[in-house]
């Protein structure tokens, strides 16, 4: 199958592009290396020595004997993409390039402006791109379970049937988000879904939980190989920012009563997600949705669990819970359909079981750690305005 993938140097896309050529794909992928220059602007750097791209792609041909085709360029730009699938052909593209921090969208007018524009202009230019180059193609997009929010009923995967006043439809489950990112993949799910009713492409959305993991089979062959692994308070996720803490003696920084439930997954049933919803197309004009992920904590929980996987490996851990800096419900009810990439086949690893590893795989890395405490502290605050400047 010819895959392409949109934002391919990510924490997400270059792992998944590795699998896919290793089992047999042909891959070509596009980015232009935003994410490395957003963490850098909010002045942090990845845990993990990434490579530069060219380095990475010698490394992998090296290794694995395949070649990844890349193509750099701004996904913005409708030439470029035009061009990438003009040139690649694609049978299935997986869009992960987009802007994925909450905190960041929250900054300020700017970030959030940057952070909409951004993922749907992308998405756009990737919709019309697969309607003039390729219609049969089938686009699998990253979107969030935070698009649903927390509703204080079951959230279904994607549609649910609904009875009022006398009549039945199947309608798109409300999408209530929380953040102006997570809202930017609200936009991206409706533009998505009318380009299936209207033009008839294919696509998947799936509705991720929050990932971790330092590492998939492609990853332990050359340390060259190794993928981004963000801890700071904007880009890094909450389990990766955990055990990152927990290795330098921080204590976890639960945000407010640490009540708020999200489904997780492993770096690597994340790829296998993907390899799975690609290798299983809906029909043409089918718009499906997928949610993607495995367990359900809370973030006490997830703080608990790497507390204990700490204290099994001789590191003392402490958990504080500071001040939420985000509007969010601290307790609440959650509880999230995750059926069909389980009947699809896919096999679950679970956190309580990754985390020993995690936490030692970034100990070998303590050495790029100076410094960290600086960009653990979250300062983005959700519901203070920052000073405007004007020109
Ligand atoms: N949290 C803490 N302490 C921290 C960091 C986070 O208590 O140090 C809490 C947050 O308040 C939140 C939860 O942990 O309640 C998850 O936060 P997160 O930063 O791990 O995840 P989130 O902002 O929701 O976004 C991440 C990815 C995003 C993806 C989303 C999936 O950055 O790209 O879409 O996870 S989901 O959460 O299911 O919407």
């Amino acid at each position: 199958m010819r895959t392409f993938i949109a934002g391919i140097d990510g924490y997400i896309g270059w792992v998944l592009a590795m699998h896919l050529a290793n089992e047999g794909h042909e891959v070509g992928g596009a980015d232009m290396y935003l994410r490395r220059e957003w963490v850098k602007e909010v002045g942090s750097w990845s845990a993990t020595p990434i490579r530069p791209m060219e380095e990475r792609l010698g490394a992998f041909e090296e290794v694995f004997g395949q070649k990844i085709d890349f193509y750099e360029g701004d996904l913005r730009d409708p030439d470029f993409v035009y061009k990438c699938l003009e040139d690649f052909q694609p049978e299935a593209i997986v869009h992960l390039g987009e802007q994925p921090s909450a905190p960041y969208s929250m900054i300020d007018l700017e970030h959030t402006t940057f952070t909409q524009l951004n993922n749907l202009q992308g998405t756009m230019n990737i919709l019309h791109a697969i309607r003039e180059v390729c219609p049969d193609a089938h686009l699998v997009k990253l979107g969030t379970m935070g698009e649903y929010g927390t509703p204080n009923v079951p959230i279904p995967e994607g549609f649910f049937e609904v009875e009022y006043r006398g009549r039945k439809d199947t309608l798109p489950f409300p999408r209530q988000p929380g953040s102006w990112y997570h809202l930017s993949k609200v936009h991206d799910s409706h533009n998505i879904a009318l380009a299936c009713k209207i033009w008839g492409i294919r696509s998947t959305d799936l509705m991720q939980g929050v990932v971790y993991g330092t590492w998939t089979n492609e990853t332990q062959a050359d340390e060259r190989l190794v993928t981004r692994f963000d801890f700071d308070a904007v880009f890094g996720t909450v389990v990766n920012r955990f055990c990152v803490q927990a290795d330098i003696g921080y204590p976890l920084t639960v945000y407010g009563k640490g009540g708020q439930t999200r489904g997780y997954i492993n770096l690597r049933d994340s790829v296998r997600c993907m390899e799975l919803a690609i290798e299983n197309p809906p029909k043409r004009g089918e718009y499906r949705v997928f949610n993607q992920f495995t367990e359900t904590f809370s973030v006490r929980e997830v703080a608990e669990n790497v507390k204990e996987a700490a204290e099994r490996i001789g590191v003392e851990v402490h958990i504080e819970h500071l001040d939420n800096p985000r509007v969010e419900l601290e307790e609440h009810f959650y509880e999230a359909d995750h059926r069909r990439l389980l009947d699809l086949g896919l096999e679950p690893h679970s956190m309580v079981d990754a985390l020993e590893g995690m936490l030692k795989d970034l100990m070998a890395y303590k050495d790029r750690e100076e410094a960290k405490e600086d960009v653990i502290e979250p300062k983005v605050r959700w519901n203070e305005a920052p000073e405007r400047v004007s020109d």
